[in-house]
């Protein structure tokens, strides 16, 4: 049976999702709930996601949510059937190292950025307000403060966990790939960082899904 997600390609952590299947050459059917109105629907709520969110995969029966144990799952499963490509490495020091980036990606690189995302591409649609633009400016100053770190440690490094992209620089995709229309400017000055994203957007399976799904402009202001 047939992988399903349920999502639109418009949400970074339905991309996060994409990324992963394509990465490792897992086939899905997208099915995008029929309005924004339906991921709140009893069914939905009982069924699918209590939270009310997407994206959530239906894979032979089993149903997950939330974007990144999503991908930890298709993981698991599925890397090494499809293709060589190895997003979580088996040696277990080096799958922590993975994990810890998962971390830093769900901890401290996301909620700022996420922040200035849903303030200028989302709000306006279920808010009915514009961006707000003091917040952003806020979130923006604690996200460089992030990416000096990040700087460091990407030092001589290709990826995060050294020359191989793994699952935690694929988490990052999405949310790059949003605040590019704006704010580049994040990793202009930092070296390290623009090498970084560079390099994980030219990964086969990263590239196929931001051609197919871009990250649209902000269209609030
Ligand atoms: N932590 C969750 C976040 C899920 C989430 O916030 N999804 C957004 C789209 S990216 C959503 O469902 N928004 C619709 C809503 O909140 O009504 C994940 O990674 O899956």
């Amino acid at each position: 049976m047939a992988i399903k997600l349920i999502g639109y390609s418009l949400s970074p952590s339905t991309l996060r999702v994409i990324a992963t299947l394509n990465i490792l050459g897992v086939e899905f059917d997208p099915a995008p709930p029929a309005s924004f109105a339906d991921i709140k629907s009893p069914e939905y709520l009982a069924e699918k996601n209590p939270f009310g969110k997407i994206p959530v995969l239906i894979d032979d029966g089993f149903t997950i949510y939330e974007s990144r144990p999503i991908a930890r799952y298709i993981v698991s499963k599925y890397q090494g059937k499809y293709n060589k490509n190895i997003l979580i490495p088996d040696d277990i020091q080096k799958a922590a190292i993975v994990d810890q980036y998962i971390s830093a990606e769900t901890c401290y690189f996301n909620p700022p950025l996420a922040s200035v995302i849903y303030e200028e591409n989302f709000k306006k649609h279920n808010e009915g307000s514009g961006p707000d633009a003091e917040m952003i400016k806020s979130q923006l100053e604690k996200a460089a403060k992030v990416l000096d770190v990040y700087e460091k440690i990407l030092e001589g490094k290709e990826f995060l966990t050294g020359s191989d992209i793994t699952l935690a620089d694929v988490f990052h995709y999405p949310t790059v790939a949003f605040v590019a229309h704006g704010h580049k400017d994040l990793w202009e000055n930092r070296p390290n960082v623009k090498r970084w994203i560079n390099n994980i957007f030219k990964n086969e399976g990263v590239k196929k899904t931001s051609e197919d799904h871009p990250a649209p402009a902000p269209k609030n202001e």
